[in-house]
């Protein structure tokens, strides 16, 4: 599992001046993290904009970043779609693409029980060979992975961890005493980058790392060395950059997306109703960029 334990950040849908999947970009998103050192790549995830995706785009987003990184980097495809027909298509895609793992978050829109939930991921995981990741973020899906369902889900050896996004730290301390040895949570919100890691967290997976990588590796490398003084010191830093890249009229991606521009990696806007940067914005997003320099 060493392979997961780091940072990993969740890749940004990449888009063309038409806003159709470009390969071009792809692949220039990828060299520039992987030039960054980060430890891996969550592929298709929120940061994919996944939810407003077709099927054919995420496999076509899929193989561009396997292609290009497969064996240079941790690869973890996110499969979650609407329905575990369209999650099996993508699973089975993403082995032979030679991903490391895959993930999902559970279904959206209907809220459904427990058990259905169960049935999903385990569709998922019977459809390859490959570990699995849970992807837990109740803010946005609804559902609220329970102690009980992790632990009815670890008698499958292929769930090999869970990507925690819930707000409350304690929520990786409880999932790690849950589910024993050899198992892996990420920290899910970057604002908390710190504190999940010092409560337990081996890994983390997060949408702004993105823009910012050297500061979550640096905040990474404090936490190891139980300099904790400078770890919070770098948390603050983050956490000043998140809420000024979540005070614009465009969303927090596109944001983060025209920075990524300033710093020479030019991946397109985001897809509606993702909020696009409106004109009022430019100034502020010069601004974000010199404090990301600065920090
Ligand atoms: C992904 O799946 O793309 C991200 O890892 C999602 C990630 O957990 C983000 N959460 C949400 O978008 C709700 C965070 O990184 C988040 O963007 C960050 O903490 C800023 O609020």
């Amino acid at each position: 599992l060493e392979k997961f334990r780091g940072v990993i950040p969740a890749f940004y849908a990449c888009y063309d001046e038409q806003g159709n999947v470009s390969e071009e970009a792809t692949k220039e998103l990828g060299n520039h993290l992987y030039n960054k050192k980060v430890k891996g790549l969550y592929v298709g995830g929120s940061s994919g904009e996944c939810i407003y995706q077709t099927l054919e785009e995420r496999k076509e987003t899929l193989r561009i970043v396997a292609e290009n990184l497969r064996g240079k980097l941790t690869l973890i495809a996110h499969v979650g779609a609407p329905s575990t027909r369209d999650s099996v298509i993508l699973a089975q895609y993403a082995a032979e693409l030679g991903y490391d793992a895959l993930s999902a978050i559970p279904p959206i829109y209907f809220k459904l029980p427990e058990n259905s939930v169960y049935n999903y991921w385990s569709k998922i995981m019977d459809a390859t060979d490959l570990p699995f990741i849970i992807y837990n973020i109740p803010q946005t899906t609804g559902f609220d992975l329970s102690i009980s369902l992790l632990q009815k889900l670890r008698n499958n050896p292929k769930v090999i961890g869970v990507k925690n996004s819930s707000m409350p730290v304690m929520d990786i301390e409880r999932f790690k005493a849950a589910a024993g040895e050899n198992f892996i949570v990420f920290n899910g919100p970057d604002e908390q980058f710190v504190a999940g890691r010092l409560i337990g967290a081996d890994g983390a997976i997060g949408g702004t790392y993105g823009v910012m990588p050297e500061l979550f590796l640096y905040a990474d490398e404090f936490v190891k060395t139980n300099d904790f003084v400078h770890a919070r010191e770098i948390q603050t830093k983050i956490n000043d950059i998140i809420i000024s890249l979540c005070s614009l009229e465009g969303s927090m991606y596109a944001a983060i997306k025209a920075i990524l521009a300033l710093q020479g990696v030019s991946i397109g806007g985001v897809r509606e109703p993702l909020e696009n940067i409106h004109e009022g914005d430019l100034e502020a997003i010069h601004q974000i960029k010199n404090q990301i320099d600065e920090a």
